[in-house]
């Protein structure tokens, strides 16, 4: 199934009960008028696209509407494609351009982070590059194992440690690994509930700083999932998570059983947060870059228009993947991690035992000049204890009492009778 119907589908619910009640309403009108757009408005919110949004689309179609000149009530439907496509475009690509870059995936229990982590890792590892994953949700021992089986399917490392123990931990010991292994991408998950709200802001600012203060130069993404079968309820979420972690996009999961996709233009108009990714199934291919002219299209084109989409899209798949692979259309196409890349990697991995060893080495040979050096202050005391002594002695022994002057020898007591007898 190509791109663009994967929306379609996965978008169907929120098209049918939003578009369809936008499709019926303006064919009920004649011409356009105020009433037309309270209506419209109405409709609008009760999609989830929120009160100001709602508000914003329809001044911007007003606008247009006397622009333009437009009189057919069913002209509103293609306007409003094009006004949306543009309130959602902007920033939804994902900056991942250094080695490695760095995604800390966050958001409330049961959104569906795990999974989506499992899904990017897999397209990633699919484009040949080397992924680890970070455990950092260390609050349940389930969560630590269903990551680790999501980085078996996809084929990524996995950095994890015992249940309960520091999630930054775990993202610094990932941020080292990926390091030394030469990762393109680590990907951490988190926990999206801890004892309480406060320990949960706490832990995950304490992350982010871990990885601020690790990769400083790198690219990082702090990507909120979002369950979208709670509508308006997201936009709040976004605002609380935002204040513990700059959040640079959303993921918004499970438009596939929700009609509340309308969410998703609440959220980038209300918060200027850009939408990345959606998920439109449970499926290891069922999230999908965000793209807002499909998403747009995919709610209020008609189905006509829908239809030569979708055909275009699987027609100039076929080419391209005709062109790249020579395969034949239809066949799965898996890209595994070339050769080369796979040789850079170990060659990496070689330099960084060697230069292991090399430190090692070093380290072995400081000690053996710090001992030396012991062992030659210490000979160096004891020549001049000896010398003190024989001073002392000379002196008059009985002043000395230090506890070395005590073990006198029989040669001291030689020297002692020697000078008693006034010798
Ligand atoms: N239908 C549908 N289900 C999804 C989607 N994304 C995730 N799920 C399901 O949502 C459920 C929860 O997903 P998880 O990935 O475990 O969620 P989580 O955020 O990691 O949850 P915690 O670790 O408990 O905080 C799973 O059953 C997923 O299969 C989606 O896009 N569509
Ligand atoms: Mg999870």
């Amino acid at each position: 199934m190509g791109f663009f119907e994967k929306i379609k589908e996965g978008l169907k619910k929120t098209r049918d009960a939003l578009f369809g009640r936008i499709d019926k309403m303006l064919k009920s009108f004649t011409k356009i008028d105020d009433e037309l757009f309270e209506e419209l408005e109405e409709l609008l919110v009760m999609g989830d696209v929120g009160m100001y949004t709602a508000e914003k689309i329809c001044d911007e179609l007003r606008k247009r509407v006397k622009e333009e000149g437009i009189t057919d009530p069913s002209e509103i439907r293609r306007l409003l494609e094009e006004v949306v496509t543009e309130m959602l475009a902007g920033g939804q690509e994902l900056d991942i351009s250094t080695k490695p870059s760095i995604i800390l995936v966050i958001g409330v229990n049961g959104v569906g982070k795990t999974t989506t982590i499992g899904k990017l890792a897999a397209k990633f590892v699919r484009e040949g590059k080397r992924v680890t994953m970070a455990a950092a949700d260390t609050f349940r021992a389930a969560a630590i194992e269903q990551l680790q089986i999501w980085a078996e399917r996809a084929g990524a490392d996995l950095i994890k440690q015992n249940e309960g123990s520091d999630p930054a931990a775990v993202v610094f010991d990932a941020i080292s690994s990926a390091k030394a292994r030469g990762s393109d991408i680590i990907i951490a998950d988190t926990a999206g509930r801890l004892h309480n709200k406060k320990n949960l802001m706490g832990e995950l600012a304490k992350i982010n700083r871990i990885i601020d203060r690790e990769l400083p130069d790198s690219s990082k993404e702090v990507l909120l999932v979002l369950d979208a079968t709670t509508g308006q309820n997201a936009v709040n979420q976004t605002k609380e998570f935002r204040t513990a972690a700059g959040i640079t996009g959303i993921v918004l999961t499970k438009l596939d059983g929700t009609a509340k996709g309308g969410v998703v233009l609440a959220i980038k108009e209300e918060l200027d947060v850009p939408v990345k990714y959606i998920g439109v199934g449970e499926q290891i291919d069922d999230l999908q870059p965000f793209v807002p002219e499909d998403f747009a299209r995919a709610l209020f084109a008609d189905e006509a228009a829908i239809e030569e989409a979708a055909k275009a899209e699987t027609a100039a798949k076929e080419e391209t993947t005709a062109a790249e692979t020579g395969s034949q259309p239809g066949e799965e196409e898996y890209r595994p991690a070339t050769a080369d890349i796979w040789a850079q990697i170990d060659a990496q991995a070689e330099a960084e035992k060697q230069a292991l060893a090399e430190d090692e080495e070093a380290q072995r040979q400081r000690e053996l000049e710090e001992a030396k050096a012991r062992e030659e202050a210490e000979q160096e005391r004891q020549r001049k204890r000896e010398e003190r002594k024989s001073r002392a002695k000379k002196r008059n022994w009985s002043t000395d009492t230090s506890a070395e002057s005590n073990n006198t020898s029989e040669e001291d007591d030689d020297w002692l009778k020697a000078w008693r007898e006034g010798k």
